[in-house]
């Protein structure tokens, strides 16, 4: 019975229907029987690509290697405990999960959907062509427990899959752009810009229907600058934002702080190639960057400013927002990180060779996590690291400006709601550790681009390559 219940989840591997729990994962009969088959110790796969081939399920027969590594991210392993004796905690997540998925199918099937955010499948038509800054996201509540997102979303798939200059044309349209998209396209309704806009120019246009997002004004009456909403308004409106596109909810994560990987799953990792390492985490980047996009789409005002400045303030801002988030992922007990659906210490990055910066990184994690911040404050923090009208390159500087000040305003009403005034000041300090993270990042990119030009240039997704720009950006940007 169970079992039935189970098959509404697809195959973690590949996507296919899934046939129950196999191996301690919820799998299809063909992933079944391919993990089986791949533990009889006279087979030994390798890659012949990147080490990181997507699986679906039209692909999957392509890479074994591949698959198999995907297959024991996801936690499959020989002596996986069977169904019925998983612990109850397991058993309840299985649940929830199970619950989560049916909830979606209903909602799918009646197409009422409370919040008109239609789980997102990039079309024929808009893939490769599409500026990757404006791909909307598939609400967070849909993701399910542990299979957090797709190994790798079909979307960015679909880029490493087009010719490679094609890519980078559809990543760097916004480029040759004019100012053409003028906010004379939001319509007085303040139901958004012009859907029939699909040049690449519209570069943040995404129609706001399809975005999720409630307007702020049910009157209609057009508000250019939130200063006069007030601002217990503003608060709600960006935590919302930030619950709406966190990737992962809070109680999820801390649901999976006891799946840590194995000393096998390490050795995979570890024993990528730089390059395939590398690559693998410039997909997981670029997903998170993604919803930071979306998410700095749904702060109130933003959509307002000129698209270049959107545009530049997601350049230089939506990396130090991965970071503040990546510290809700963080579990401070044991130093480990949520990455590919199980926390991961230092050790595991091993092959990106960039032991300095990860070293940075989990110890700002592990700074940040000290203050203790709600999700409510990490929520207006985040806005007022992307929300930053000293960053270079901006057309309109007060409009950052005015804008910054509604945020700071509202993050000042919280901590002092909270009693809690103290922690701007430390909030302020932890901006500039920001800047310098972000610093290393891009000096480390240099390095691998040095190293390996042809990866960056064909696998690397090109919404990564949009955001951290060519060799003359990279020099822009290192210099901020
Ligand atoms: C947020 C990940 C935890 C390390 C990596 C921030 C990298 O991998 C590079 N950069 C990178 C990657 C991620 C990131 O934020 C995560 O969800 C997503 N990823 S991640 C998670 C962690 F400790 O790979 O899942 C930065 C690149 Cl792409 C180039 C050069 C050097 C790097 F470290």
């Amino acid at each position: 019975m169970m079992r039935a219940q189970i098959e509404v989840i697809p195959c973690k591997i590949c996507g296919d229907k899934s046939s129950g729990v196999h191996y301690g994962v919820i799998t299809c009969e063909g992933c079944k029987g391919f993990f089986r088959r791949s533990q009889s110790s006279s087979v030994q796969y390798s890659c012949s690509r990147q080490s990181n081939c997507p699986i679906d399920r039209a692909s999957r027969n392509r890479c074994q290697s591949c698959r198999l590594k995907k297959c024991v991210a996801q936690g499959m392993s020989r002596d996986a405990v069977k169904f019925g004796r998983m612990s109850k905690r397991q058993r309840d997540s299985l649940f929830a999960e199970v619950e989560r998925h049916r909830q979606q199918q209903r909602l799918q099937a009646n197409q009422v959907d409370p919040q008109p955010l239609p789980a997102y499948r990039p079309s024929k038509e808009s893939r490769g062509h599409s500026p990757h800054l404006i791909q909307p996201l598939a609400p967070t509540y849909s993701y399910s427990l542990d299979q957090e997102l797709p190994n790798c979303p079909p979307e960015v798939h679909s880029y490493l899959g087009c010719v490679a200059g094609e890519a980078q044309n559809a990543a760097l349209g916004y480029r040759s752009s004019q100012r053409s998209v003028e906010n004379s396209s939001f319509s007085a309704t303040g139901r958004g810009f012009d859907s029939r806009r699909s040049t690449p120019e519209a570069i943040l246009s995404i129609p706001i229907s399809e975005m999720g997002l409630r307007p702020f004004d049910p009157e209609g009456s057009f508000c250019p600058y939130p200063t006069s909403m007030h601002i217990e308004e503003l608060c709600t409106s960006i935590v919302r934002s930030h619950r709406e596109t966190s990737q992962y909810r809070l109680e999820e994560i801390q649901a999976l702080r006891w799946k840590i990987f194995s000393r096998e799953e390490i050795h995979v990792y570890q024993s990528k190639s730089v390059d395939g390492m590398w690559q693998h985490c410039a997909v997981r980047l670029t997903d998170a960057v993604q919803y930071v996009v979306e998410f700095a789409k749904r702060i109130p005002g933003f959509r307002q400013l000129g698209q270049n400045d959107q545009i530049a303030l997601l350049k230089s801002g939506s990396m130090e927002v991965v970071l503040v988030r990546m510290s809700r992922m963080f579990n401070t007990e044991n130093s480990t990180v949520f990455f590919d659906g199980k926390f991961a210490g230092t050790e595991l990055f091993r092959s990106l060779a960039c032991g300095d910066f990860i070293a940075a990184v989990f110890d700002f994690a592990h700074s940040l996590c000290a203050l203790r911040l709600t999700e409510q404050q990490v929520a207006l923090f985040s806005a007022l690291v992307l929300i930053n009208s000293d960053r270079p390159c901006l057309e309109d500087r007060d409009r950052v400006l005015r804008v910054r000040k509604e945020v700071e305003m509202a993050l000042s009403h919280i901590l002092h709601r909270d009693n809690q005034e103290s922690l701007l000041h430390k909030l302020y300090q932890k901006v500039s550790q920001l800047k310098s993270l972000c610093v290393l990042h891009i000096e480390k990119l240099r390095w691998f681009r040095q190293q390996y030009p042809l990866t960056v240039n064909s696998l690397f997704p090109p919404l990564y390559k949009e955001l951290f720009g060519s060799d003359t950006d990279i020099q822009a940007m290192a210099t901020l």
